[in-house]
């Protein structure tokens, strides 16, 4: 094609590369979506991504919408000349990057003064956490910063390896799989310097802590503790240096991971446990708790002479009590036996070998989670924005948010934690629909153009069938697991059934009538996803649900001297009749806010894409991209940028561009700008239909047109480039 990789300029539109600043391997394929000429094409749209991909361009645009994809390999992109690159240049000046969208956002935030956030999506391993740093690093990099700052800096830099070593886990879609959602709002004050960070972190998938499947791994600081941790620490925390020993590290059958070295990486997190700001003591308390869930997950049950389950682990118990600073006689009452009270009185009955098992493991859960969450909290009060020592005013101050939640999965097993990632995925995508079409149709309406809607499906079925109240899962869900009697994961699954069966979203084995292809187990579910269909097996949905611990275990708990787990245990918990709020409904209501807080700032979208399932680099497996390009709405998100004005740009940047062009116009337009483009245009001789004049800006239906005027600049060349080249850059 004749104008393939030849870029010209627009604002929101199409992209503009001056041929002197395009090496030959930049010209494959269009970076800009917007400039293909078979827009509508799939096949088109993937031959552009595969050709990008084959160069090692892993980035093109829609619009201003970046799309991603993964390298499975370190390129040579990101170093600081190459951020310095992108350092104030318009977006549509230089080729496409993360660092593009980054310093755009930026300087969107301080030109416009409006809070900013860039949206992160993407299936599970296909490059968002390594997207979201690549951000934070450019920020940390280019932005102003003054000596208190950059210890705020690179606490906000060190944070991420803290939270990985305790959020991240090898599953087998990614070797280092976020396993919560992270928002992470930084903040910078009106010099355009980093003054302030703060995160919210969503569910974090706690049933790793006791079982992996095959091939996956328990959260990477359990490893990197045995693997790094100096050999007198171990002994204090009665740890081995073999992770072979420990059964919550090898469900998965596979502790060592060829792509992790988890001593390097322990290194990495002691120092920067140190630059957050950790205390010893608290390091301490924390190693005490990681290595007490290594210590539950071997402490064995079996049955004593009075029939009783006892636990035949003693050096366990010993341990156990130390770490977790709780007395180890009330420990063992407390992981044999429940406390129950009925008709008023107290009453201690034993536990069967596998509730006691479940006990166990709830307990184990209860503590990982709950110092994650105190990880969390600590590591906010270290980045938090400190008037006194920026000496500046915070009311000035605007953020930009980073949102890098878990991709859609599907596994061969999905469970509870599957059906909440991708109900969370749901969300998402609704809310990029709301707002990419949202804007789209602001712009033509704030502009006074005529907006022609497109097609596109709309997923919000889906969120009302998870979310709905009184009729929706969750709802249905919550009812179940409240309801007296015997409620059962299967009892739950029927009433799924009688609620959800005409919905054509939801199937099971009864329902299963050529609504979909595959088939659905009895003790499965199936929702059909605006990313695909995924099967859920419902055992095991109540339990997680309810997360319940034992009460006589959260008394014993809350008794602890270790300082963490004081924080996190109350007191009232136990004495408070009030039933806490389900996982499912929790999770329900941080995304409503998480939504909430996207929806007040202006967002700039990253879309990855995952080349190959095997984690390699050089391999595009088409069918496979194929179905991420369908899914993550690409091709309708494309249709919507092309089905009113494929470019658009400011009046003052279309003049200064092409001016030269008319002897009405050059050298200088000294009237109305409006006035000045359309008489450059008619001087043209662009057709009614070609172009639209808004308020501010011109607004050109067809590539072709531009291409045409584009050639009419080059015919003038070379005289003309040098000096349009310089007066081009930066101008928006
Ligand atoms: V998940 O939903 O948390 O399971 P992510 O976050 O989308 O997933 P991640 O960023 O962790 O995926 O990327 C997976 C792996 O791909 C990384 O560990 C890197 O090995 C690799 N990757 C991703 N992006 C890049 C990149 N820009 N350059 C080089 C990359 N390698
Ligand atoms: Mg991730």
């Amino acid at each position: 094609m004749r104008y393939r990789g030849r870029e010209v300029g627009g604002e929101s539109g199409v992209h503009l590369v001056m041929e002197s600043t395009l090496t030959a391997r930049d010209r494959v394929g269009v970076q800009d979506f917007v400039l293909l000429e078979n827009y509508t094409s799939e096949a088109a749209f993937i031959e552009n991504l595969r050709r990008r991909f084959g160069e090692k361009l892993i980035y093109t645009y829609i619009g201003s919408v970046l799309v991603s994809v993964n390298p499975y390999k370190d390129l040579e992109i990101y170093s600081k000349a190459h951020m310095e690159r992108y350092r104030g240049v318009s977006f549509y000046e230089i080729s496409p990057h993360i660092y593009a969208v980054s310093d755009n956002t930026y300087r969107a935030m301080r030109t416009e003064r409006r809070d900013q956030c860039i949206l992160i999506s993407g299936e599970s391993g296909a490059g968002k956490t390594e997207a979201s740093k690549k951000i934070l690093q450019y920020y940390a990099t280019t932005c102003p910063v003054t000596d208190h700052m950059s210890t705020l800096r690179d606490r906000l830099l060190q944070s991420n390896p803290v939270l990985e070593a305790f959020g991240n886990a090898k599953t087998l879609r990614n070797d280092n799989s976020s396993r919560f959602g992270k928002y992470m709002d930084v903040q910078f004050d009106f010099r355009g310097a980093p003054i302030g960070g703060h995160i919210l972190n969503y569910l974090l998938e706690k049933s790793r802590v006791v079982h992996q499947n095959h091939g996956e791994r328990n959260f990477h600081i359990f490893y990197q503790l045995l693997e790094g941790g100096e050999q007198d620490q171990l002994s204090k925390l009665g740890l081995e240096r073999n992770a072979q020993k420990y059964h919550y590290l090898v469900k998965g059958c596979c502790p060592r991971v060829s792509s992790i070295n988890d001593k390097n990486d322990w290194k990495t997190v002691r120092k920067a446990l140190t630059v957050i700001g950790f205390h010893e003591e608290e390091v301490e308390d924390l190693l005490n708790i990681i290595a007490s869930v290594l210590h539950l997950g071997n402490t064995q049950f079996g049955e004593g002479e009075d029939g009783e389950t006892q636990i035949t682990t003693e050096p366990q118990l010993k341990y156990l009590s130390k770490l977790l600073g709780v007395d180890g006689e009330a420990l063992r009452e407390a992981l044999t036996h429940k406390k129950l009270t009925a008709k008023g009185e107290e009453m201690i009955s034993p536990l069967s070998f596998e509730q006691a098992v479940a006990a166990r493991d709830a307990l184990a859960k209860a503590v990982y989670g709950r110092a994650f969450t105190w990880l969390v909290a600590k590591i906010n009060q270290s980045l938090a924005f400190k008037d006194e020592v920026y000496n500046s005013s915070k009311g000035s101050s605007s953020v930009i948010g980073l949102l890098d939640i878990y991709g859609f999965e599907v596994f061969q097993h999905n469970s509870f934690e599957q059906f909440c990632i991708n109900y969370c995925n749901e969300k998402l995508q609704q809310l990029f629909i709301k707002l990419t079409l949202k804007s789209e149709q602001e712009e033509y309406e704030a502009e006074g153009i005529t907006w022609e809607p497109v097609k596109y499906f709309d997923n919000k079925i889906i969120c009302d069938l998870v979310e709905e109240k009184h009729k929706g899962f969750i709802s249905i869900l919550d009812e179940e697991c409240l309801r007296p009697g015997e409620p059962s994961d299967i009892s739950f699954l029927e009433k799924l059934e009688d609620t959800l069966g005409g919905h054509a979203h939801f199937v099971t084995h009864k329902l299963a009538n050529g609504k979909t292809r595959k088939a659905v187990g009895r003790e499965e579910f199936r929702l059909i996803h605006y990313a695909g269909e995924v099967n859920y097996t419902v055992n095991g949905f109540l339990d997680k649900n309810n997360d319940l611990l034992y009460r006589n275990l959260k008394e014993v708990i809350c008794q602890s001297d270790n300082q963490i787990l004081s924080q996190c245990f109350h007191k009232e918990e136990v004495t408070d009749q009030k039933r806490p709020e389900t996982a499912a409904t929790q999770f329900k209501n941080s995304l409503a806010k998480l939504i909430e807080i996207l929806m007040s700032k202006e967002p700039s979208y990253v879309r990855c894409i995952k080349p190959n399932d095997a984690k390699q680099s050089g391999r595009f497996d088409e069918a496979l991209v194929r179905h991420q390009v369908k899914y993550l709405g690409l091709m309708e998100n494309l249709r919507v940028r092309r089905a009113g004005f494929a470019y658009r740009r400011r009046y003052e940047a279309f003049l200064q561009r092409y001016k030269s062009l008319c002897p009405g116009t050059w050298p200088n337009w000294h009237g109305i700008l409006a006035d000045g483009v359309a008489t450059l245009v008619q001087h043209l001789g662009y057709k009614p239909e070609e172009y639209k004049l808004g308020k501010t800006k011109i607004f050109i239906r067809f590539p072709k047109t531009l291409f045409t005027t584009e050639d009419a600049l080059e015919a003038r060349r070379p005289a003309l480039a040098l000096t349009l080249q310089t007066s081009w850059r930066g101008y928006r």
